[in-house]
């Protein structure tokens, strides 16, 4: 045990003080008089990693000397936004940094508001890897995190050009780093391309092309500070930085070439999560980071033994999604072509190491790639997965399960062959993982599958975002909820009493103030904070339906206009998210939503009771912004489509009551919350199934309901696009025609169910009280209790402190 004691943390703000005015001076060369935003936030943040540089060291003595198992969590991404609010909380520095900060002359808030947010992914994925960090650090549960060090992360989205989503590159590395330590001894070669020889048992692959993966690393220190783990990513160089003899001609583009190449690598993140990439490039990035990870993961583990066949019992590699799938060839080809192991022995090691998560059951966002790409950017990788294929058919000759078909390899086979655990997300969606994706696999691999439903860190989403919110907690239940979140259900007794209620319905009012104040501020939209806040905000996808909730929208301005004495309950409909730049469709919904928001803002009849606000470029800092002061919390997708959800998870447990399919990890917010406190619509997933049977489903769900007829009438006749009847064609006539995600087929279900929230809400006392008691049964979606799931089912690891 190494538990951390707290004196050897903090510092109060005297010393903090003196501390930010040392990195002034060293660090930034600076004296406080000249110092910039910059400068402070930079000596803050170099101040805050002093202190978190101890229980690294310490976590790092003990993990070595108890010759502990680690985890090593790839994942191409890690969207862990902004840093440094999270460490002061979890030191123990937020009252100290404050007081130090504004004695220095500087506005605490403005200063972490510098700091660049780290879009280093997409979605959901990337957002479940950076809680699962936070969660692993507070546990004790020796780990790394690896991924790529993109110089660009996310685009950034604006609406730049009337209403149509518009991308620019992000670029947050431009200022430095505070968090990282750059480690150029840990340096790798990562080949691609060129030949193989074979060497009896063994082969010799000589690539053709080589760049350098260097690590930089982030301490990411847990709850308290008493354990902190390392979140290692890698970045490419040129093996040859640069080419004297063509500069020496004046040639000065060709003399950079190299570099340039190289670092096309780490350039940028693929801003698309959900379909595959049919990109070299984006292959030779899977590789590239995966292949540094487990030469690292290999060497660390060689030199403190010996004997490679002992690898399973102090390694543990999780895949997140199929992305670092390659880990398993790599893997094997190591052990076999480095280290002479023989190949199924090799073939049976990496797999007691390995464990693959599923994401997405969508089939396009499986990874498949043609076998004539990987066969010549990684030859010696595409011979040992079609042999792992066909000792696998031969060891299951009766099924139809393989790995290369049709000229592609598919990746989700592989990583299902290759893991010795294979994880879903949320109990449906592991259910389904078993009944369709995988079904085959399943059959022949029983037990193989099993369920780790996502969680989300509570110091982020709540101590952080929602600091009035955790007081009242800490108030009520008292201290030390933050990593033993199942405690909030200590809550309950206190719904009962009126006061405690009002509180928890003031703590909503203000922070719905603070965030009205801000799109005013932001967006010059004034929104009445008394409004119901109906907030949308996640990745812009079909499947997520964000064109549901703007047709309901269409439709309740609609019957406002038409019965405007009826007793409305006001509502500002919050939109936000991005489109992967490629889709189309996607792209047309968001143009589609700030225009129907120009509309209907524009209405004086109606703006009492129906603004809609969209403000662009939606990204971690944002959420903390929006979640804590929302009502409602659209969970609306197709069911069956979402894996789980993890913004889901964040409403609730900020008091926002859900309206929702059975989707995801909806269905078990349900279970927790009771029935009564969630507004239930739609299809099951099975129904939707059902439903496509019948090839004219949307065109019968449009003739029997006026008001989706009315709502698409409406867009076609261009009452949003200043009359261009032509501007949303290819989006109504999906709707009318084949309706994949079953939008119009739920839209009533949908309308009545958005009728019965303005019903609860025209009980105010009892809205909150419905809200308090989705905080209160909640907490078990903590992603601590997650990362006790994966350490006890997946990697039996057992925490360190
Ligand atoms: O598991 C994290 C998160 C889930 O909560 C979402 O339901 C799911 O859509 C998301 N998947 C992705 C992209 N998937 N791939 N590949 O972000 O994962």
């Amino acid at each position: 045990p190494t538990k951390i004691s707290k004196e050897t943390l903090p510092m109060d703000s005297t010393e903090l003080r003196q501390s930010i005015l040392k990195h002034l001076e060293f660090s930034m060369g600076k004296d406080l008089v000249h110092a910039s935003l910059y400068d402070m936030r930079m000596a803050l943040t170099l101040a805050v990693r002093d202190r978190v540089i101890e229980p690294w060291f310490r976590a790092t003595r003990a993990t070595y000397a108890a010759q502990s198992k680690r985890v090593y969590y790839l994942s191409m991404e890690f969207l862990i936004g902004r840093l440094l609010e999270d460490a002061i909380m979890n030191v123990g520095l937020t009252e100290a940094a404050h007081e130090a900060v504004a004695g220095l002359g500087f506005d605490f808030e403005t200063v972490l508001a510098d700091e660049p947010d780290a879009a280093l992914g997409n979605g959901g994925l990337g957002r479940l890897a950076a809680c699962f960090l936070d969660s692993m650090s507070t546990l004790g549960c020796p780990a790394y995190g690896y991924g790529i060090r993109y110089e660009h992360g996310l685009f950034r989205q604006s609406f730049a050009q009337d209403g149509r989503q518009v991308e620019t590159a992000e670029d947050w590395l431009r200022q430095a780093h505070g968090w990282e330590f750059e480690r150029p001894e840990a340096s790798f070669r990562i080949g691609f391309g060129g030949s193989v020889a074979e060497n009896g048992r063994t082969a010799i692959w000589t690539p053709e092309d080589a760049v350098l993966a260097k690590a930089y690393d982030t301490p990411i220190v847990g709850w308290q500070g008493k354990w902190a783990n390392t979140l290692r990513l890698w970045g490419a160089e040129a093996l040859t930085a640069f080419d004297l003899a063509a500069f020496n001609k004046g040639d000065f583009t060709a003399a950079a070439a190299p570099e340039a190449l190289a670092r096309t690598i780490s350039r940028v993140l693929y801003p698309d999560d959900t379909t595959e990439q049919g990109k070299e490039l984006r292959l030779k990035q899977e590789f590239f980071f995966t292949a540094a990870s487990i030469r690292d993961i290999l060497r660390r583990f060689n030199a403190e033994h010996s004997d490679l066949s002992g690898l399973p019992s102090r390694v543990a590699i999780q895949m997140n999604d199929t992305h670092p799938a390659i880990a398993g060839p790599e893997l094997v080809r190591a052990l076999v072509d480095e280290s002479g192991m023989e190949f199924d022995t090799a073939v049976e090691t990496a797999r007691a190491c390995l464990g693959y998560t599923n994401h997405t059951l969508m089939p396009e966002a499986l990874e498949r790639w043609p076998e004539e790409l990987m066969s010549r950017v990684l030859p010696r990788h595409m011979q040992i997965i079609e042999r792992i294929d066909e000792s696998h058919a031969k060891a299951h000759p009766k099924r139809n399960v393989s790995i290369v078909e049709n000229g592609e390899v598919k990746m989700g086979e592989l990583s299902f062959i290759m893991a010795n655990k294979v994880n879903g997300v949320s109990a449906l969606h592991t259910e389904l993982v078993k009944d369709t994706v995988f079904a085959e696999l399943n059959a022949l691999h029983p037990g193989r599958i099993v369920n780790e439903t996502n969680g989300v860190t509570p110091r982020r989403w709540i101590k952080g975002a929602n600091p009035r919110l955790s007081s009242l907690i800490t108030d009520t239940i008292g201290a030390g909820w933050e990593d033993r979140l199942e405690r909030l259900v200590e809550l309950e007794p206190a719904i009962a009493d009126k006061g405690f209620r009002n509180q928890f319905a003031e703590i909503k009012a203000r922070n719905k103030r603070d965030l009205a104040d801000w799109i005013e501020r932001d967006m010059g939209i004034a929104v009445n904070p008394a409004a119901m806040f109906d907030v949308q905000i996640k990745r812009f996808h079909e499947y997520k339906r964000q064109h549901l909730n703007i047709l309901e929208t269409i439709a309740l301005w609609q019957e406002i206009r038409a019965n405007p004495g009826a007793g409305w309950a006001p509502r500002v409909k919050i939109f936000g998210g991005k489109a992967a730049p490629g889709y189309v469709m996607a792209k047309e919904i968001i143009h589609l939503i700030n225009n129907v928001a120009r509309v209907i803002n524009a209405d004086t009849t109606t703006r009492d009771v129906l603004t809609v606000v969209y403000p662009p470029n939606y990204n971690v800092t944002m959420a903390e912004r929006l979640i804590p002061a929302s009502d409602l919390s659209e969970q609306i997708s197709t069911a069956g489509k979402e894996a789980s959800g993890t913004g889901n998870m964040k409403f609730s447990l900020n008091g926002a009551l859900t309206i929702g399919t059975l989707d995801g990890a909806n269905v078990e917010i349900r279970d927790l919350v009771g029935p009564e406190n969630f507004f239930l619509f739609g299809m099951t997933a099975s129904e939707v199934v059902e439903c496509r049977k019948t090839p004219d489903h949307a065109a019968r769900a449009i003739k029997a309901s006026n008001r989706l007829g009315a709502a698409i009438e409406m867009i076609e006749a261009g009452a949003f696009s200043n009359g261009d009847t032509e501007m949303y064609h290819g989006l109504t006539q999906n709707l009318r025609g084949h309706d994949y995600f079953t939008v119009c087929a739920d839209f009533d279900s949908y309308w009545d169910a958005q009728r019965r929230v303005d019903a609860a809400w025209g009980d105010q006392d009892n809205w909150t009280r419905m809200a308090a008691i989705n905080t209160a049964r909640t907490g078990w979606f903590s992603s601590d209790r997650t990362i006790q799931g994966y350490m006890a089912d997946v990697w039996k690891i057992t925490p360190m402190i």
